[in-house]
C-alpha cells in the first residue's frame, strides 16, 4: 500500500451533528485514495457509512465496482472468552502469509465507537503501523437495528481498500451472533473451559452458526471437556448431518501464547472451509442471500420511512372516514394507501 501507513484507528471525537454531514471530500476522490491504501480516506468513508451521511448512496455506488474480493471473517462468543486475543494471533499470521486485514470490532451494546466492551482494543496496537492492518472499532446501537446496518457497508471500504480478509469481531450477546454470521463467509465461535453453562445457554444461537468452533484458554483445565460437550452436541444433530454438508471442526487454542497456539490450525481450518464454500456453492449462496437481505432491509426503511410521511397525512385521514362511513374496509384502503407510496 501507498500513502500513510493503515493505523490503529482511535474513535473521532464527537462532531457537531451538523459539520458531519458536510462535503469535505469528494467521493470519487475518497474512494481512488482508498483504494491506494490511504488510511485517512479509509477511515472517512467508514465514518461517511456508520453516520448515514447523506453522501451513503454515492459512496455506495462508487464502491460497488471494487468489492468483492475479500474473505470476510466472522468471529464470535462470550464476553472475555478471548476474541480480541484470537484476533490479534489470527492477524500475525494472515500478515506472515503476505496477506491484507481488515478488522472491525463492533460492539452490538455501545451507541458510541470504541464502547466500553472494547477497551481491550489497546492489544491491537501490536499491528500499528502496520500498512497492511487496517483496525476500526464500530458502535451499532442507535442506528436503523444493530449491526446488520451499517457493517457490511464498512466491510466494502475495506474490500475496495484492498484487504485480502476482514476479521468482524463481535462479543456473542443478543442477536450479533447471528447479525455476524450473516455478513461473513465464515464464522468462528469461540469458546473457553469452564462454561457448560454459557454453551447450555449459547446453544440456540452460537452453535448454528459456527463453521469452526475454537475452544480457547486450552492451558486451562476442562478444554478437553468442553471439546467434548462440543462433539455430544454436534451428535445430536443440526444442519451439518445432511450429506455434503460442512461439519464444523473443533480447534484448541491458547491465544495468548506466541507460538504453539494452535492458531495455525484454526487458519488451516478456515482455508478447507473456503475450499468447501467454493466447491460445494455455498459461498456464493451465501453471499447472495447475504445481498438480498441487505436489499430488503434497505428497501422495507425505505418503506418505514414513507408511511411516516403518511401517518397523518390527509390521504390516511380520508380513508378513515370512507371506512368509519362503511364506504369502504381497512384492508382495501391500506392497499389504495400503499399503492400512493
Ligand atoms: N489463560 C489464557 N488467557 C487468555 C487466553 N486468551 C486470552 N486470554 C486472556 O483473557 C482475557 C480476555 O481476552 P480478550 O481477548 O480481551 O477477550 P474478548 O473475548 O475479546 O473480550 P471482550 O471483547 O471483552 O468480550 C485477557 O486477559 C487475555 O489475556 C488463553 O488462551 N489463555
Ligand atoms: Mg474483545
Amino acid at each position: 500500500m501507498t500513502g500513510d501507513g493503515l493505523a490503529v484507528q482511535t474513535p473521532a471525537p464527537a462532531v457537531p451533528a451538523g459539520r458531519r454531514g458536510r462535503r469535505t471530500a469528494d467521493v470519487g476522490t475518497l474512494v481512488e485514495r482508498a483504494r491506494e491504501g490511504d488510511a485517512r480516506s479509509v477511515a472517512r468513508l467508514i465514518s461517511l457509512v456508520e453516520d448515514a451521511s447523506p453522501l451513503l448512496r454515492e459512496v455506495a455506488a462508487a464502491l460497488a465496482p471494487h468489492t468483492g474480493r475479500a474473505r470476510v471473517l466472522g468471529l464470535t462468543g462470550p464476553p472475555g472468552v478471548g476474541k480480541s486475543t484470537t484476533t490479534t494471533a489470527l492477524v500475525r499470521a494472515f500478515r506472515a502469509a503476505g496477506q491484507r486485514v481488515g478488522v472491525l470490532a463492533v460492539d452490538p451494546s455501545s451507541p458510541f465507537s470504541g464502547g466500553a466492551l472494547l477497551g481491550d482494543r489497546v492489544r491491537m496496537q501490536d499491528h500499528a503501523g502496520d500498512p497492511g492492518v487496517y483496525i476500526r472499532s464500530m458502535a451499532s446501537r442507535g442506528h436503523l437495528g444493530g449491526l446488520a446496518w451499517a457493517t457490511p457497508q464498512a466491510l466494502r471500504v475495506l474490500d475496495a481498500a484492498g484487504c485480502d480478509v476482514v476479521v468482524v469481531e463481535t462479543v456473542g450477546v443478543g442477536q450479533s451472533e447471528l447479525e455476524v454470521a450473516s455478513l461473513a463467509d465464515t464464522t468462528l465461535v469461540l469458546l473457553a473451559p469452564g462454561m457448560g453453562d454459557g454453551i447450555q445457554a449459547a446453544k440456540a444461537g452460537i452453535l448454528e452458526v459456527a463453521d469452526v468452533f475454537v475452544v480457547n484458554k486450552a492451558d486451562r483445565d476442562g478444554a478437553d471437556q468442553t471439546v467434548r460437550d462440543l462433539r455430544a452436541m454436534q451428535s445430536l444433530g443440526g444442519r451439518h448431518t445432511e450429506a455434503g454438508a460442512w461439519r464444523p471442526p473443533i480447534v484448541k487454542t491458547v491465544a495468548s501464547r506466541d507460538a504453539d497456539n494452535g492458531i495455525a490450525d484454526v487458519v488451516a481450518r478456515i482455508a478447507e472451509h473456503a475450499d468447501w464454500l467454493a466447491s460445494s456453492g455455498a459461498g456464493h449462496r451465501r453471499r447472495v442471500a447475504r445481498a438480498a437481505g441487505e436489499i430488503e432491509a434497505i428497501a422495507v426503511a425505505g418503506l418505514r420511512e414513507r408511511m411516516g410521511d403518511v401517518h397523518g397525512s390527509a390521504a390516511l385521514g380520508a380513508l378513515a372516514g370512507q371506512v368509519v362511513a362503511g364506504e369502504t374496509d381497512p384492508y382495501r384502503a391500506a392497499d389504495q394507501l400503499v399503492a400512493q407510496l
